[in-house]
């Protein structure tokens, strides 16, 4: 046990206990042991009046330590832990800096008085982990500050800002820095005025049973799907009519079954499988990146606005490059329209929009990209008219300026042969709307150089993105696992399933919608277009369906248009089914010789998700993507994937791979080699392995 973790000196009269477990002050077993033994110090110190609690280096202890999640737990328990603080006989103040979340938070709620610097958040992310705060939060929170403001941090997963936090009484002032200093001060005053200990758990609760109500239809929607959401409402309610001791009971009972659901597993899988996403296996770690101050983006259509806002969001000066002034006049004031309705809709400060806004530059020239360090061309799908924006700008920037493209599906290595420095260009696929979508897939193309990837992952954090690093092949590896989930809707259409029966099945399965009502959304067209450019249709599919094409050539585009699989009014409104389905469908199942028949749910959801799983299998062999979890957090991020599955890779594991090769041989029998599975997945199956036994 690394028993320097916690330390503890004595500051005048102020006995000082600190943490220094890097990186976040996880509240591990060494750090808990230590707090304890440290506070015996404290507490025999007859110098010490008052006690504070810190933390060294870059925050306050940010929770529990997830990585002991599944193991063994080992006494002293976080509970003990903060039962100490909260009966201690001397006051103990907590000096809160960074993000003092779950753990940290309830921490800092068993100490008697809590001192913040003005940049400190606090919160109870804990559902996010398929668990609810398991120490103190669900029971000290409504007492501190009431049920319903207590809510919004447990299930709506506020991290609450210093000055929100004083505000709401969870912290009892804000201080300079060091905020150790300001917590020592905090407690000599303490001691001057005689005050002593104030354990929150003597105080009563401010709430009623419709604030637990409202909470419950506030949530539905949102958590639709989850479980422990709706326990940690449950947890919060228990506060109303339970004194202390029996809710902490209680809550810790409700946290231990939370803890045991796959929801739980799959979340805290997804929180380690982002950050590692991050990580490029054969990156060395210590390349170089290259700065990035200057940034450019060409083409102002929505996914370009899109990007330039995102590159102005995270504080970069961005030129953006239009074909013509009109244009780009036009663009510009596209964008300030977008800032003007986050302004109205209280998202944003007018300061911080017009700040924003200020820094995009709209340009017609290439000349004015001269200073770009990174170059993002966004302009038309199409492989010459991209060709020739990257040899212009080779033409214009610096030689190891990066050159990046937003092609959702077109060969980047093609694209990167197109400069005389292939090994500057890379793929930066956003997701639409840029500016808010998190997921972006990184493409590598054989030449992309270290340095690119180097610069390019960082700043994808600072975007505020999750980066995903994809070789190069068609639809890289989200797009591509959608080709054959799609794929397999407009077969199970063929067969005799309808467009609402299908989206049903999947909407209940957990994806936000279906895949016929999310292409109307997108636009059929997009997927239209692509196809006719690659000529893809019967000649590589012998079951290909021609019903998505047939819609588009009546301009049936979707929701732009009104109609598309469904019909329209005002917009989004979904009126019901495009009565020309219902024909099309059948009269292609004729031509086709298919029977039509009645198909059940889960077989439309086994087809549609066991065939991406199998499709990521296939990238994984392929070497397109580099771990299972990569594939998991690109559909977690980019295509609404429900996350208390945990991914398609990470379900696939919960449906047993063994079960999966057997269905997936059953499908190839009835449907065909496209089923055969995945090499990988074979392979596991005779080893009786988990794919994601391959996260490294
Ligand atoms: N446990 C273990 N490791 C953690 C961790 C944690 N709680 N938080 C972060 N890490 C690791 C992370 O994997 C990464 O490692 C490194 O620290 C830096 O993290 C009883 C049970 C704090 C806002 O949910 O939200 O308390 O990849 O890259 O962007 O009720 O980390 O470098 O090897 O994310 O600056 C509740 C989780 C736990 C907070 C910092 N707490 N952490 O963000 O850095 S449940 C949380 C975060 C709980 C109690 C319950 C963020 C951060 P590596 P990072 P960052």
């Amino acid at each position: 046990m690394n028993d320097t973790v916690v330390t503890y000196r004595r500051d005048g009269n102020v006995g000082v206990i600190t943490t220094n477990n890097p990186p976040v002050n996880a509240l591990g077993h060494a750090v808990r042991a230590g707090i304890m033994a440290a506070l015996d110090e404290a507490l025999s110190d007859n110098d010490a009046k008052a006690i504070v609690v810190a933390c060294d280096g870059r925050t306050f202890h940010a929770g529990a330590d997830i990585s002991e999640f599944g193991k063994p737990p080992q006494p002293p328990f976080l509970g003990e832990v903060i039962n100490r603080l909260e009966n201690c006989t001397k006051p103990v103040v907590a000096a809160l800096h960074g993000t003092a979340l779950g753990g940290g938070l309830e921490i800092a709620l068993g100490c008697h008085y809590r001192v913040a610097n003005a940049g400190a958040q606090v919160g109870l992310p804990e559902v996010s982990l398929g668990i609810i705060p398991g120490a103190g939060g669900t029971q000290r929170l409504p007492r501190l500050i009431g049920v319903a403001a207590a809510l919004d941090v447990i299930i709506g997963g506020k991290r609450l800002k210093a000055a929100a936090a004083h505000e709401l009484g969870v912290i009892d002032a804000v201080v300079e820095d060091p905020v150790t200093d300001g917590a020592i001060a905090f407690a000599a005053n303490l001691i001057a005025a005689a005050q002593g200990p104030r354990p929150i758990g003597a105080q009563s609760v401010d709430g009623s049973d419709s604030d637990i109500e409202e909470a419950r239809t506030r949530y539905a929607r949102r958590y639709r799907g989850y479980n422990a959401p709706f326990r940690a409402i449950d947890a919060v309610e228990a506060s109303l009519t339970t004194p202390l001791a029996e809710g902490l009971v209680l809550e810790r009972k409700l946290f231990e079954a939370c803890n045991a659901t796959i929801e739980a597993r799959a979340l805290q899988y997804a929180f380690f499988a982002e950050r590692q996403a991050a990580k490029i296996k054969d990156l060395p770690k210590e390349t170089p990146p290259r700065a990035v101050a200057q940034t450019a983006v060409i083409g102002g259509g929505t996914m370009g606005r899109g990007i330039a806002m995102v590159f102005a969001d995270a504080g970069l000066p961005v030129t953006l490059l239009e074909i013509s002034a009109e244009a780009r006049d036009a663009t510009l004031t596209a964008i300030a329209k977008s800032y003007d309705g986050m302004v109205s809709r209280g998202r944003l400060t007018r300061d911080v929009a017009n700040d924003r806004l200020s820094r995009i530059t709209g340009a017609t020239d290439y000349v004015d990209l001269t200073a770009a360090d990174l170059i993002v061309e966004a302009v038309f799908e199409e492989i010459d008219v991209k060709k020739e924006v990257i040899a212009r700008l080779d033409a214009v920037v610096a030689s190891d300026a990066l050159i990046a493209t937003n092609t959702s599906y077109l060969d980047v290595n093609a694209l990167a042969a197109a400069s005389a420095h292939p090994q500057r260009v890379l793929g930066m696929h956003f997701f639409s709307p840029a500016n808010v979508m998190k997921l972006l897939e990184v493409v590598r193309a054989d030449a992309t150089s270290d340095t690119a990837l180097a610069t390019v992952m960082p700043l994808a954090k600072r975007l505020g993105k999750i980066p995903v690093v994809s070789g190069v092949c068609h639809g890289f590896i989200g797009n591509r696992m959608l080709q054959v989930y799609q794929r397999e809707a407009n077969r199970l259409l063929q067969e005799g399933a309808t467009i609402t029966q299908i989206d049903k099945a999947i909407f209940d399965f957990g994806l936000p919608m279906g895949p016929f009502a999310v292409r109307d959304l997108a636009g059929i067209d997009v997927g239209w277009r692509m196809r006719k450019a690659f000529g893809i249709g019967r000649a590589q599919d012998a079951r290909y369906s021609a019903v998505p094409d047939l819609l588009c050539e009546r301009d049936q585009f979707g929701q732009k248009t009104g109609v598309g699989f469904y019909i329209y009014e005002g917009g989004r409104k979904s009126i019901g089914e495009n009565p020309l389905v219902a024909e099309l469908a059948p009269a292609e199942a004729k031509e086709l010789g298919i029977a039509r028949r009645e198909i059940d749910d889960t077989e439309i959801v086994e087809r549609c998700i066991f065939a991406m799983i199998n499709e990521g299998a296939n990238l994984l062999d392929e070497g397109i993507a580099q771990r299972p979890s990569d594939i998991d957090i690109v559909w977690l991020n980019g295509y609404g994937f429900p996350a208390y599955r945990g991914g398609p890779m990470f379900y696939a594991d919960t449906v047993r791979i063994e079960k999966l090769v057997s269905r997936l041989k059953d499908l190839k029998k009835e449907y065909g080699p496209e089923w055969s599975p995945a090499p990988l997945l074979a392979r596991l199956h005779k080893d009786s392995k988990p794919l994601t036994s391959l996260n490294r």
